[in-house]
C-alpha cells in the first residue's frame, strides 16, 4: 500500500500576471501602435513634461524605458515612442474580464491588484496537470481578450508570484517544490515580498544580495536588524509562505494626482485640478459600486517635499459632493503655507464593496 501523504501534491498556488497592462490594452484598441515603443503616463511635452511614465510595452523597455520614471528622461531615451494619457475605465473593464476568466478556473481566486490575481489550484492534484490549466488560462486570455498574460506555479504565493515575473513577456513557469531551493536561491533579494529599495540596501550591506546568500543569516539576527520582519525575510528565503489565496481582498485605494508644468502658488489652479482628480476618482470608484471611508489628499511642494492628509469618516460615502467638501476641507492647511505646489492628489481607501452597502434585509439573512 502506498503512503497517501508521500502521495499528495500538498498546495498548488498560480500568480497570473498580465504583460504591460496598460500599454497592451492600448495596443489591442488600436493595432496600428504595434511594434513601435508605446509608453503610458504624463504629456512628455517635447521632453518638458514632469510627470511619469505608468507603464511601456516592451519595445520602450529595449530603450531602458520603465515605469515610474520621470516622463521626461523617457521622451530623452525615446523621442520617437508613441505617448499616450491612461484611460482608467478601460483598463478596469478589461480588468474585470480577465477576472472573470480566472475566476472559471479557481478553486479560490484572489484579485491582487488591476492585472494580477493568484489563485488556488490544489484541486487539480498534480503540478502537470496545474501546467495544463495555465496553458488554457493563457489561450483563453490571448483569444478573448486579445492580451497576454504571464503566469506562475507554486507550491504557495511567494513562489508563484516570483514565478510569474521569471520569464516576461508570454511566460510559463512551474516550480515543483523540489526545485524550490534553486530556483530561488539564485534571485537578488528584491525580489521577496515587503523587500523595497531601502530594505534591498540594507541587506545588500550586510553581504546579503541574492537570495541564497540570505540562507547564511540566522533568523536571531535578521530579527535583531528587522524586528518581526526578520522571521518572515528568514521564512522567505527558505520559500516558505502560508498565506491562504483569499477571496475577499478588495482594491485598498484608488487615487489620481497631477504634476503641475510649473511649480504654482495660484491656489484656483490647485483647488482645480484637485476637484478634477477627486470626479476622477469618484468616477472609477463608483463605476464599480464602492464607497469609502478614507479621503487623503497628497501635496508635494517645490523641492519634492511631498505631505499627506487623512481623515475617515464615521459612515462610507458614495457621494461626490461628500469627497470634494472632503478634500477641499484637507488641502485648507496646505494653502495656509504660502508655498509652491509641484503636485497634488487625491484618493480614496478603505473601500466599502457593494453588498456591505445593502440593507440587512437585502441580504438575504432572512430565509
Ligand atoms: P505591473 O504588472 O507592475 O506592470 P505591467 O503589467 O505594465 O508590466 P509587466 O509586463 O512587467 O507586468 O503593473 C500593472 C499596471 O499598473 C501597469 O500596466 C500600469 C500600472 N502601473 C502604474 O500606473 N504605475 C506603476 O508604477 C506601476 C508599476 C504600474
Ligand atoms: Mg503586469
Amino acid at each position: 500500500m502506498s503512503d497517501p501523504v508521500a502521495q499528495s501534491p500538498g498546495r498548488i498556488v498560480m500568480h497570473v500576471d498580465m504583460d504591460c497592462f496598460f500599454a497592451a490594452v492600448e495596443e489591442r484598441e488600436e493595432p496600428s501602435l504595434r511594434g513601435q515603443p508605446v509608453i503610458i503616463g504624463a504629456d512628455p511635452k517635447g521632453g518638458l513634461g514632469r510627470g511619469i511614465v505608468a507603464t511601456c510595452n516592451y519595445e520602450a523597455r529595449r530603450y531602458g524605458l520603465h515605469s515610474a520614471m520621470p516622463i521626461s528622461s523617457a521622451y530623452r531615451k525615446c523621442p520617437q515612442g508613441i505617448y499616450l494619457r491612461p484611460r482608467f475605465s478601460l483598463y478596469s473593464q478589461a480588468s474585470r474580464k480577465v477576472m472573470d476568466i480566472l475566476r472559471q478556473s479557481a478553486d479560490v481566486l484572489e484579485p491582487a491588484g488591476i492585472d494580477e490575481a493568484y489563485l488556488e489550484v490544489s484541486s487539480r492534484g498534480s503540478f502537470p496537470a496545474a501546467r495544463d490549466l495555465a496553458l488554457e488560462i493563457r489561450k483563453r486570455i490571448q483569444v478573448e481578450e486579445k492580451l497576454s498574460a504571464s503566469v506562475g506555479v507554486g507550491p504557495n504565493k511567494l513562489i508563484a508570484k516570483i514565478a510569474s515575473d521569471h520569464r516576461k513577456p508570454g511566460g510559463l513557469t512551474v516550480v515543483i517544490p523540489r526545485r524550490v531551493p534553486e530556483f530561488l536561491g539564485p534571485k537578488g533579494v528584491g525580489a521577496l515580498r515587503g523587500v523595497g529599495p531601502k530594505t534591498k540596501e540594507h541587506l545588500e550591506g550586510m553581504g546579503f544580495r541574492r537570495i541564497c546568500e540570505l540562507l547564511a543569516a540566522s533568523e536571531a539576527g535578521l530579527i535583531q536588524e528587522f524586528g518581526k520582519f526578520g522571521t518572515f525575510l528568514w521564512r522567505q528565503a527558505r520559500g516558505l509562505d502560508d498565506r491562504p489565496v483569499d477571496p475577499d481582498w478588495v482594491q485598498k485605494s484608488i487615487g489620481r494626482e497631477h504634476t503641475f508644468e510649473t511649480d504654482t502658488a495660484d491656489l484656483g489652479l490647485v483647488h482645480s485640478v484637485l476637484s478634477a482628480c477627486v470626479r476622477e476618482v469618484h468616477r472609477e470608484m463608483t463605476a464599480d459600486g464602492h464607497w469609502c471611508l478614507t479621503l487623503t489628499v497628497k501635496a508635494r511642494y517645490e523641492g519634492y517635499e511631498t505631505h499627506f492628509r487623512q481623515t475617515t469618516l464615521k459612515q462610507p460615502t458614495g457621494s461626490l459632493a461628500h469627497l470634494q467638501s472632503g478634500a477641499l476641507a484637507l488641502l485648507e492647511p496646505f494653502q495656509r503655507q504660502g508655498r509652491r505646489f509641484r503636485l497634488i492628489g487625491f484618493s480614496v481607501s478603505n473601500l466599502v464593496p457593494p453588498e456591505d452597502l445593502l440593507p440587512l434585509e437585502d441580504r438575504g439573512h432572512n430565509t
